[in-house]
């Protein structure tokens, strides 16, 4: 579990549920459809990409990554979303999210959604629409290069530094990973409401936002008609519109 000690102890003493979150991160939209699903309480941090509010000496002692989400519960710092909505899955009362009988197989999905964040969402999401609104200055360049220690995100970053695009490999790659896990998926989905079945899980929460951000990018999902199916439907549940929608209503326009 991605349970970490801060180095800005003011969050130790938070009681409750506390979330910080960014309102067009699909790894935040996670955690708000959790908390909305379990029917649970949270108060609200949120962080503005866009404004780089994640690039400071405070977040970074909160969350050692610079990333977004980070879930205080009762003082204790939890990171990664795919563990965290696991984790409140596990700990609160409310609809479960999982069942026994497919447990490992819906926890694979949430392994295979994390996995894919960095050689593929990330590219993806960034050169397609997100590298011109998060373009750094040359001071917070620096600043981010000083705060963050962690060499995957330092190299991803560097690679949309000061106006430069990312190599047509790594975006070919980045196509070709998602364009497998979404054959996969649309594999999943032959004949059923949810991705494990009748009932929606955590393996459901865990790919929305990587659809509902995706399309606002352009994602060719026509050919997917499973894929596209499942959409209209977690399109109707309330906790999409309240942990994706009511923060970020068209990815496109962001
Ligand atoms: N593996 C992490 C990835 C978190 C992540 O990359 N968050 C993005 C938004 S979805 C972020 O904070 N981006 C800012 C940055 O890369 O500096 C998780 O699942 O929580």
């Amino acid at each position: 579990m991605a349970v970490i000690v801060p180095t800005n102890k003011s969050v130790e003493a938070f009681e409750g549920l506390h979330l910080y979150h960014g309102d067009i991160s699909n790894c935040s939209m996670r955690v708000r459809m959790t908390l909305e699903e379990k029917g649970l309480s949270w108060t609200s941090h949120h962080l503005d990409l866009k404004k780089k509010d994640n690039i400071s000496d405070d977040y970074f002692g909160i969350n050692p990554n610079g990333l977004v989400p980070t879930l205080v519960d009762n003082g204790v710092v939890h990171i990664e979303s795919n563990e965290i909505i696991d984790y409140l899955d596990e700990t609160y009362p409310g609809p479960k999210l999982r069942s026994a009988e497919n447990e490992a197989e819906m926890l694979e999905w949430l392994s295979l959604a994390g996995s894919i964040h960095v050689p593929a969402v990330k590219p993806y999401v960034y050169s397609t629409r997100i590298a011109k609104k998060v373009q750094k200055t040359q001071e917070e360049e620096q600043m981010y290069d000083s705060l963050q220690q962690n060499q995957e995100l330092k190299t991803f970053h560097k690679k949309h530094a000061g106006g430069a695009s990312f190599s047509e490999a790594d975006i070919a790659k980045a196509k070709e990973i998602l364009h497998d896990c979404f054959s996969k998926l649309e594999a999943t989905l032959e004949g059923k409401t949810w991705m494990m079945g009748d009932q929606f899980t955590l393996a459901d929460i865990s790919w929305v936002p990587l659809y509902h951000v995706l399309v606002g990018c352009g994602y060719p999902f026509e050919d997917f008609t499973n894929i596209t199916r499942w959409a209209a439907s977690f399109q109707e549940r309330r906790s999409f519109q309240e942990g994706v929608l009511k923060w970020c209503p068209d990815f496109s326009k962001v």
